[in-house]
């Protein structure tokens, strides 16, 4: 019963802040995007290929969430874009507090999106809020089909899937049937693409959602 109350207060602390921080992001016209998945699925490497693509027309902002470590912020560091990193130290997930100090590094006069790089980990981070625009969960084949039925929270909570590394699917036994079969009966409304963010195939589609989602309808000012 305690323990309920808690996280209870925990979440409605966290919503909170992301609800105040979701306003400043709107009144900047920043379209703010939450990556999740497994540790390896391929967040980074989706991100230093869509990222090079992205900034041809709008200026990118990226916070990257590690738990120790800087190294996926030091690959994104090269791709020229302003990049905060968070070190959780331990814990498995963000919270807005922690986008809302890394926000303070970045110069929001002058983006058009942020694409926060959660902790690896399909669990935690599906119920924290980060004033985000989007959710958008990333499953690689080679983690199975079966994780849709499996971890439904952030396949509920998410508005975009990116099925990553296509490139291995025919040396796997996932089944895209049963995948489709369970995201059509827990979110049917959710956008899948599939992709291979290493070998750059089905960046397209997924680029166009992404303009798609500006809050400002794609004007720069
Ligand atoms: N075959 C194949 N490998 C890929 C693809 N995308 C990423 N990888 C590889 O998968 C491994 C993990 O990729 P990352 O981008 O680091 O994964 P991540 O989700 O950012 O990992 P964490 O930040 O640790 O959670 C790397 O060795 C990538 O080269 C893909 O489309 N196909
Ligand atoms: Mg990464």
């Amino acid at each position: 019963m305690t323990q309920i109350k808690v996280k209870t207060n925990i979440l409605q602390a966290n919503d909170e802040v992301a609800g105040q921080l979701k306003e400043r992001f709107r009144a900047k016209g920043i379209t703010v995007i939450n990556l999740i998945s497994s540790p390896g699925a391929g967040k980074t490497t989706l991100l230093e290929h869509s990222i090079p693509r992205l900034t041809e027309k709008y200026r990118v902002g990226v916070i990257e969430g590690d738990i120790l470590t800087t190294r996926d912020a030091d690959r994104i560091a090269k791709l020229n874009v302003p990049v905060v990193q968070i070190e959780t130290k331990g814990a498995c997930h963000l919270d807005a507090n922690m986008v809302l100090k890394a926000a303070e590094q970045l110069d929001l006069d002058n983006l058009d999106f942020i694409i926060i790089e959660n902790v690896g980990n399909l669990v935690c981070p599906a119920t924290f809020e980060l004033a985000e625009d989007a959710k958008v969960v990333v499953l690689s084949i080679a983690e199975g089909s079966d994780k849709p039925a499996k971890y439904p929270t952030i396949f509920t909570r998410a508005k975009a899937c990116i099925l990553n590394k296509m490139d291995l699917l025919p040396y796997s036994n996932f089944s895209l049937d049963d995948f489709y079969q369970d995201i059509k009966r827990i979110n049917p409304q959710m956008e899948v693409f599939e992709v291979a963010a290493l070998q750059e195939t089905g960046l397209d589609s997924w680029l166009k959602w992404l303009e798609g989602m500006m809050v400002n309808g794609g004007q720069k000012d």
